[in-house]
């Protein structure tokens, strides 16, 4: 069993401090979920706490650290550097934080995208991302946050629509991945 504690103290000399506080909201949020949803407390909690544990503020360092330990990237991440926390996350659970459950690891590998068929641990993590108490408000927030209470699959559709929308309307480059979990979850 991981030592939430330890990752805990450890996160906390890493990440910057607003990052840390929203690491904290996305892990009691992911364990409310868990709770709603019959899933195992202790695998949301370590999730939610490391999802963002790649996140470091500088994207150059983020990207170091892929070279550094021959994380092969793909082309939609190296187009968009806010993709990148996520596959380095997942690497960095594993190897520096001791994590071995491949639920864990692949919910905080899918966290930022989502992805078709998502386990049930990868959609509690995608939302509680995206509706933990501190994130600043977007339209529609309202809504995702208590659909994600009611009819979860309903959630994660509005919460990708959401996001595409966004990068839509700022024209930023789409990784497949975001495209296609709308379009498995839309119907
Ligand atoms: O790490 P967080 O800020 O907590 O949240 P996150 O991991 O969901 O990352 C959110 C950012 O990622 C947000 O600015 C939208 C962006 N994003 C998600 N999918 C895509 C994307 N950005 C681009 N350009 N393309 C995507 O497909
Ligand atoms: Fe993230
Ligand atoms: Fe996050």
């Amino acid at each position: 069993m991981a030592d939430l504690e330890k990752i805990r103290e450890k996160l906390k000399n890493k990440l910057k401090k607003e990052r840390y506080q929203h690491t904290l909201g996305v892990m009691y949020t992911a364990a409310s979920l868990a709770m709603r949803y019959d899933e195992n407390l202790e695998e949301a909690l370590t999730a939610g706490l490391l999802h963002d544990c790649g996140k470091y503020s500088s994207i150059e360092k983020q990207l170091r650290l892929c070279r550094k330990h021959e994380i092969r990237l793909e082309r939609a991440e190296v187009e968009v550097p806010a993709l990148i926390h996520a596959r380095l996350g997942a690497y960095l659970a594993e190897n520096k934080y001791g994590i071995d459950n491949p639920r864990i690891l692949d919910a905080i590998r899918y966290h930022t995208t989502g992805r078709p068929h998502m386990s049930m641990l990868d959609k509690i993590i995608y939302l509680a991302d995206y509706v933990e108490p501190g994130r600043k408000m977007i339209p529609g927030l309202p809504e995702i946050r208590k659909l994600s209470f009611t009819d979860i699959d309903q959630a994660v559709c509005k919460c990708a629509a959401a996001t595409l929308n966004y990068l839509e309307k700022s024209k930023r480059p789409i990784d497949p991945l975001t495209r296609m979990t709308y379009e498995y979850y839309k119907d």
